[in-house]
């Protein structure tokens, strides 16, 4: 049984929850013949990347989904690219606050994801959930994990996907119910087994 790693990240900026655990932590245990392992990640330049590469390391899983909480966006966002670049004016949960800086220093600008990003939006919307693809994943901690896992894991089917933030919620703005984002997450789940069971054949 293929197994698809799904990280998710604790709660930052203040806030009391972050919606991609919420959602995450309310995952089935298996879709579509994979298993899903789940993994909470600190809201961390660095830290989140290292502690999502070592349980790729240890799982060998055949896919990735990462899984972020975009405040101020109203659908769920597959992520099409990830920057070489972390700029923030907001300090991350350990107090780092990077400015201009790249992440990889000499690496590529950008990698494309290498998952099936319209057809994850498009089962989302299926499923009765906003979605869009997008094509920033931010230069925030959720963009970090991104690129880091893209340049040190080139061969493996990786993606990410950032989901609107929980009604009330300390921020302003648009929100979707967990269950709403839970149904568009697993939608997007079964895509990407559907993708990985068709490139094991
Ligand atoms: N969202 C942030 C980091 C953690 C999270 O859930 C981001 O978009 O970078």
């Amino acid at each position: 049984m293929a197994t698809i790693l799904v990280t998710c990240f604790e709660p930052f900026g203040g806030e009391a929850r972050n919606a991609s655990q919420e959602a995450v932590s309310r995952l089935p245990e298996a879709v579509d013949g994979c298993r899903l392992v789940r993994e909470v990640l600190p809201v961390c330049f660095g830290t989140a990347a290292a502690r999502a590469g070592q349980a790729i390391d240890a799982l060998h899983p055949g896919a990735v989904l990462c899984v972020g909480q975009a405040a101020g966006r109203s659908a769920l966002t597959p992520e099409r690219v990830a920057l070489n670049l972390a700029d923030t004016a907001r300090p991350d949960n350990a107090g780092c606050c990077p400015v201009d800086v790249p992440i990889v220093p000499g690496g590529p600008a950008a990698y494309f994801t290498t998952l099936p990003v319209k057809a994850m939006a498009a089962v989302i919307t299926a499923a009765g959930a906003p979605a869009a693809v997008s094509c920033s994943a931010g230069t925030y901690v959720c963009n970090d994990l991104f690129y880091r896992l893209r340049h040190g894991y080139p061969e493996l089917p990786l993606g990410f996907l950032h989901v609107p933030a929980l009604p009330g919620s300390s921020r302003e703005g648009p929100s979707l119910p967990v269950e709403v984002t839970l149904r568009g997450l697993t939608a997007a789940l079964r895509c990407v087994a559907a993708f990985l069971a068709g490139a094991e054949r």
